[in-house]
């Protein structure tokens, strides 16, 4: 049939038209009757004990509907934000998980910290309100710096957490790894930052929240990535609304890249005050309130060493680091830098010893939480900057030093010494390519060509492995996970032959409305156009745990795969029965059901119409209707992986770091679809470069304000700082997903820092330059190249 189009094919984006044609359903759009808009009030100061708020002046203002405080919700037995991953120090203790309310009680932690909520008949009411708010603070002291954090003396967050110290965690053999250093010929060294971000979706956050007295029921549209369990922890956790009470919906979500990953005040306030007040309340975030309130990511002080012998092969791996959680627990916060970041530090190496020890702290600044990649690319970078160093050290091309360690094809599934299992994968495939498609033999002529215009030119490598598919329950339950990540998705055959698939995870982007319809298409022999995809509304989809970790394919695109067998299964039930023959010898195939070495068949909409329709089945073996659900637990992380390489130009004058050329070779195993797959991996890789080159969070050290909160001070990656991304695949297919799939959609941010940053300390090696920290600014190149002369006219 013509129209079946299924996997591997790559149609237009189905959700496209929409956008396109400006019909995207937003929840900064929505009215409802009677709405009206919520301004959060936010603290100026990174630490301060709150002395008084005053909100008389706020409440007389005309329009105000209401003004809460923390102290507001601590009357009204709300809960604070909870923690949906916590994790184990390596004295078997418990992190320290201080409260987190949803307004700040008794002390603000952080520029931004919300404080009070004002409700008002219009948004310039609310907002005039809100400066109306008078909050009497008694500052103190700050630190955001996570190193100085820890310092004796360090101004303390919480009274509970002695030191800052949330956790101090570690993974792996820490005397095998001595022992390993022990017998080295070689020890590299590096110290490196991983700098701060700020995630800055396209949308920014937003809420409507309403309540509606005659059923007690709670509808809060917010712009999320997992509504389901926006339901679960803050119904459950926050304001005790029981499930079949609340309905979360996040309808057209304009990018999230993490951000957008959690359970946050704002949604919890403002359904709350919406019952309160007794009118439907609408709050959108502002820009510049973005960039002090939606969870950051990264920010990492990183010291590693790698053992090698004389001959360059990996003996052992110590790694030492020091992350930041920002001033209260965010949702997954502790989980990142340490599940989601020790285990990979494998990589793609057959490195026999790893220790990896991580120190979570609080500090006066937003919190940190999953950002595209989430621990992954920081894993990577400290690797793969590693890597290299060891290679110049020791005089081994760079290549070669990543080859005579890589994991073997013939070697998995291969076990790390860090927790994981990896079940397929071709690193040493993924290099070949990746260096014939760079056409690295041929870089020192470019580098000759390069110096002739007076530019500086340099060429990087990076290899990785990412752990994604969150997550198998078995392993994610060990760990620390607090509820089941399993994802759900129902099969709906209307009598008519077309399907609605009901499913649990978030389409922000990612192009699951296409994917997923060539999914059913493959799988049913039904017209792609006849099929339909729903998500993000807790009404409709009755279990799901959203978009993150690249799991949507290898989690629910699975669940998908096992509710359409369901639907195969009944519709043979069917199909026998109305062509007189026994169930096993009717064949399913491209949408017809036929009675095997026949010509005897029905089409797929024949079933569909049958199932439905005035019958004579036994009702005791076959029920009428035709809709399945399915739920899928992985066993497993899939492992992506792949080799990127990155070529630079930097001219000595400006400083300014031109990227000329970036190739990458991904394995994502089964691709669904070969466009859509592309445009993740750029998206990835841009947003990797970003980190590289660009973005960073600066805040002042002294005063703990945030140095870097507009686009005037935060520099995003433009598409005129890009060159064409070379983007291929080599794929090994994963051998416990149904379909061979692996996740594709952090893969471009985990391998493109190490190979951007690689290359730009290759072109400033004539300088004696061995580490640059990101982001590879012109300042902070400039500062590399007059630190280097002043020590070569020192000698
Ligand atoms: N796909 C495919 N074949 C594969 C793998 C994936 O065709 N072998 C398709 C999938 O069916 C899906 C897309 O590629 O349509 C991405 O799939 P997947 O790797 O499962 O990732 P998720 O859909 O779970 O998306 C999450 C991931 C993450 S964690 C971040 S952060 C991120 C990202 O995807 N945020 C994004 N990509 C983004 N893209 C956009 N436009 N906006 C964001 O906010």
């Amino acid at each position: 049939m013509a129209d079946i189009i299924g996997i591997g094919a790559a149609p237009r984006r189905k959700e496209d038209m929409r956008f396109l044609t400006g019909r995207g359903n937003y929840v900064a759009d929505l009215k409802r009757p009677g709405l009206v808009h919520g301004v959060f009030v936010r603290s100026p100061h990174a630490h301060a004990a709150i002395k008084s708020i005053d909100t008389t002046a706020a409440r007389a203002l005309p329009g105000v509907l209401a003004v809460f405080t923390g102290e507001d919700l601590k009357a009204a037995n709300v809960n604070g934000l909870p923690c949906g991953w916590g994790i184990t120090g390596k004295d078997g203790q418990p992190m320290k998980e201080p409260p987190h309310p949803a307004l700040a009680q008794g002390k603000v932690r952080y520029v931004g910290d919300a404080v009070a909520f004002v409700v008002a008949e219009t948004l310039e009411q609310a907002r005039s309100a809100a400066e109306a708010v008078a909050v009497a603070y008694d500052v103190l002291p700050a630190v955001v710096n996570l190193t100085d954090a820890l310092k004796p003396g360090a101004p303390q967050l919480f009274d509970e957490v002695p030191n800052n110290l949330c956790c101090d965690w570690a993974l792996g053999d820490e005397a095998a790894t001595a022992e390993a250093f022990r017998k080295a010929a070689h020890v590299a060294r590096i110290k490196l930052v991983n700098n701060r971000l700020v995630g800055n979706p396209m949308e920014p956050r937003a809420a409507v929240a309403e309540y509606e007295p005659a059923t007690d029921r709670y509808t809060l549209w917010s712009t999320s990535q997992f509504p389901h369990v926006v339901r679960l922890l803050m119904g459950l956790f926050v304001l005790g609304i029981p499930q079949h009470k609340l309905r979360v919906v996040a309808p057209d979500v304009g990018g999230g890249f993490g951000v957008k990953q959690f359970h946050y005040a704002e949604e919890a306030v403002t359904t709350w005050a919406a019952a309160k007040v007794r009118r439907p309340i609408k709050w959108v975030c502002e820009r510049s309130e973005g960039f002090i309130s939606d969870a950051h990511g990264r920010d990492h002080v990183t010291e590693a060493e790698l053992a090698l012998d004389a001959g360059g092969k990996f003996l052992g791996l110590r790694v030492n680091t020091v992350a930041n959680l920002g001033g209260y627990i965010s949702t997954f916060g502790p989980n990142i830098p340490t599940n989601l970041y020790g285990p990979l530090l494998a990589g793609v190496y057959l490195t026999p010893a790893i220790y990896c020890s991580v120190k979570v702290v609080f500090t006066n600044t937003v919190p940190v939480d999953a950002y595209r990649g989430a621990g992954r690319p920081e894993a990577t970078f400290v690797l793969e900057r590693l890597v290299d160093v060891a290679a110049n050290e020791m005089g081994i091309d760079k290549a070669e030093i990543r080859r005579i360690n890589m994991i073997p094809k013939e070697a998995y599934p291969y076990q790390t010494p860090v927790l994981v299992e990896y079940d397929s994968g071709d690193p040493k495939g993924c290099l070949e390519q990746a260096l014939i498609e760079a056409d690295w033999p041929g870089f020192a002529k470019r580098r000759k060509a390069s110096a002739a215009k007076g530019r500086l030119r340099g060429i990087g490598l990076s290899t990785y492995v990412e752990a994604c598919g969150l997550a198998p329950s078995r392993i994610a339950g060990r760990l620390g996970a607090r509820g089941g990540l399993y994802e759900s998705a129902t099969v709906r055959v209307h009598p008519t032959g077309d399907v609605t698939v009901l499913i649990g995870t978030h389409n922000h982007g990612q192009g699951h409305e296409t994917t997923f319809a060539q999914i059913v298409s493959e799988k049913l022999g039904v017209p792609f156009e006849k099929v339909d995809i729903v998500f993000g509304d807790t009404d409709k989809v009755q279990f799901g745990m959203g978009t993150y970790g690249s799991r949507s394919l290898v989690v629910g695109g699975a669940a998908l795969s096992k509710a359409s067998d369901k639907i195969i299964l009944k519709g043979k039930k069917i199909a026998a029965h109305l062509l007189e023959a026994t169930e096993e010898d009717i064949e399913f195939e491209r949408g017809m059901f036929s009675i095997a070495g026949t010509d005897r068949k029905k089409s797929f909409a024949d079933i569909a119409l049958a199932a439905y329709v005035p019958h004579d089945y036994p009702l005791e073996v076959l029920e009428p209707g035709l809709e399945e659900q399915a739920y899928y637990d992985p066993v497993n992380f899939t492992y992506p992986g792949g080799a990127h390489v990155a070529e630079v130009e930097i001219d000595p004058d400006t400083c300014s770091v031109q990227l000329v050329n970036y190739t990458a070779v991904d394995d994502v195993g089964t691709v669904i679809n070969p466009m859509i797959v592309e445009g993740q991996l750029h998206g990835g890789i841009v947003q990797g470069i970003g980190q590289a080159l660009f973005e960073h969070c600066v805040y002042d050290e002294g005063s703990g304000q945030l140095l870097s909160g507009s686009f005037m001070d935060y520099c995003m990656p433009r598409a005129d700082n890009l060159p064409h991304l070379k983007v291929q695949t080599h794929s090994t297919l994963c051998t416990h997903t149904p379909m061979g799939v692996k996740g594709c959609g952090e893969v471009g941010t985990i391998g493109s820092p190490a190979a951007v940053m690689n290359a730009v300390v290759d072109a400033l090696s004539v300088y004696g330059v061995t580490h640059v920290d990101m982001p590879a600014s012109p300042n902070n190149i400039w500062r590399l190249i007059r630190q280097s002369a002043l020590q070569r006219a020192a000698e």
